[in-house]
């Protein structure tokens, strides 16, 4: 187990009001007493003391707050002590070294919620939620770490392992005790709680696309011939002059990348540079930056001028971008209606006309995208618990095929753990001891 006492600041880096500094680990009280002017070690847990951090010499360095939280009634599950001082980042720096001169040293990033997971205080995927929490950039984004923080996927995963385990412990039974094994189960039950376990992780596994969609947010781009407006439409969806605009067509040469946050959700938006022939050095490689960022984007929104006929740029772009990743926008439209022929949303970015019409189109584009979703459903986030469940459904797969072709019991059982190791990885159980004890409970072995 750990021996060492971290100490790290807790707030963001900068000047606030305040500033926490938080210790964690077995001499955190003993820590703390060394360099504050009361007696530490009597405090109530989970009690805030108003007393001074003391300098090296004894006077007073700066008044704070402290509270002890005594372990296992704390985040790591260890003696924390949270120490709320002035937020100076000048001031936070003596206090955190005070601390190191007499014992503590500098936490890990990450390592107090390490130590949270180490204790059983967090499974893994309640520990990466604890990270999202903080990373989220909306509200859909917060409430899934929430759930997922409440152990909402930990909880989906454990019930897959309960039915792989309850699966392979009948089979290690086959394997130990191929008589008796066959009484517990026939081969078409087990094929078909297999494929039932597997279409379930396929349904959590499917949520991979919106799960991504909401903690790193889409990648939207404008694109479209020169001057039909991209820039304008980024500053209007922005509501802020971010883009230079210009009657000179080939204004913008750079890609920009701007946050925007459209209801619930956020996006990255991205505005490029028109596309069209040119000769000149400089546009050329913004237009190559410009099929770059459409090539990478999400969705790519591509504007078309209301107020002319297509150009061959127009009609080219309209081939170039993938139709399942494109929506169309008629702009300046203030000037003329849109052509009714090839569809599309009508705006107008000087006028700001047409833009709710947009944003919920790219909402709903958003949500059709991924597979039966629910909001009310946890999604999986994180490449992470994507790849293990991929890794997880191959290996049932693996198990129902050798089942039914007659495999030898021993080659199935093996891919099945394999199964469980993978979804183990998740939330960070032992699948051996699990799948072990599963055989003890269910089958008398000792018979
Ligand atoms: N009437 C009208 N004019 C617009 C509208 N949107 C943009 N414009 C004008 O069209 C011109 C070009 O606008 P930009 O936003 O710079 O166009 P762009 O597509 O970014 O052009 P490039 O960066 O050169 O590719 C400017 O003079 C804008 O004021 C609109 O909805 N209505
Ligand atoms: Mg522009």
């Amino acid at each position: 187990m750990n021996q060492d006492t971290i100490a790290a600041v807790a707030t963001a880096p900068g000047e606030g009001a305040i500033a926490v500094i938080r210790l964690s680990g077995c001499d955190a009280i003993s820590i703390a007493e060394k360099v504050f002017s009361r007696v530490v070690r009597s405090f109530k847990s989970h009690m805030a003391y108003y007393g001074n951090i003391l300098k090296e010499d004894g006077s007073p360095l700066d008044s704070v707050l402290l509270m002890v939280m005594r372990g296992p009634r704390s985040y790591t599950g260890e003696d924390c002590v949270e120490i709320s001082c002035h937020g100076g980042q000048l001031i936070t720096r003596r206090v955190l070294e005070r601390l190191f001169m007499v014992g503590a040293r500098a936490a890990r990033p990450g390592e107090f919620s390490l130590r949270a997971y180490l204790n059983g205080k967090l499974d893994l995927a309640q520990a990466e939620a604890v990270q999202e929490l903080i990373a989220a950039k909306s509200e859909l984004a917060l409430e899934n770490a929430e759930r997922q923080l409440e152990g909402a996927l930990s909880e989906k995963v454990r019930s897959f392992q309960r039915d792989l385990t309850d699966i392979a412990a009948i089979l290690e039974a086959w394997v130990d005790f191929p008589e008796e094994g066959l009484e517990f189960a026939t081969m078409e039950e087990m094929v078909g709680s297999l494929q039932e376990a597997s279409l379930q992780m396929k349904q959590l596994q499917a949520t991979f696309h919106d799960g991504r969609a909401l903690h790193e947010g889409l990648t939207v781009c404008l694109a479209g011939a020169p001057n039909v407006g991209k820039s304008s439409l980024m500053n209007a969806l922005l509501k802020k002059n971010r883009a230079i605009v210009t009657e000179i067509a080939g204004t913008t040469r750079d890609v920009l990348e701007e946050d925007l946050r459209l209801g619930p959700l956020h996006f990255k938006l991205v505005d490029t540079a028109g596309i069209r022939e040119t000769p000149e050095i400089v546009e050329q490689e913004g237009i190559r930056r410009s099929y770059k960022a459409m090539e990478e984007a999400d969705l790519i929104l591509l504007l078309l001028d209301a107020s002319r006929a297509l150009s061959p740029e127009d009609i080219s772009l309209l081939n170039h971008a993938p139709k399942e990743k494109r929506l169309l926008i008629w702009n300046k439209t203030d000037l003329m209606p849109p052509s009714a022929s090839i569809g599309g949303i009508a705006v107008s970015a000087k006028e700001h006309t047409g833009l709710d019409l947009l944003k919920a189109a790219i909402e709903s584009f958003v949500w059709n995208k991924g597979n039966a979703l629910s909001k009310e459903e946890v999604l999986i986030t994180k490449m992470r618990h994507y790849q293990a469940l991929t890794n997880a459904i191959h290996y049932c797969h693996a198990v129902i095929q050798g089942l039914e072709s007659g495999v030898s019991a021993e080659f199935v059982a093996a891919d099945l753990r394999a199964a469980l190791y993978e979804l183990g990885t998740i939330i960070g159980t032992n699948v051996t001891e699990d799948i072990l004890s599963a055989i003890f409970s269910k089958f008398c072995l000792g018979k």
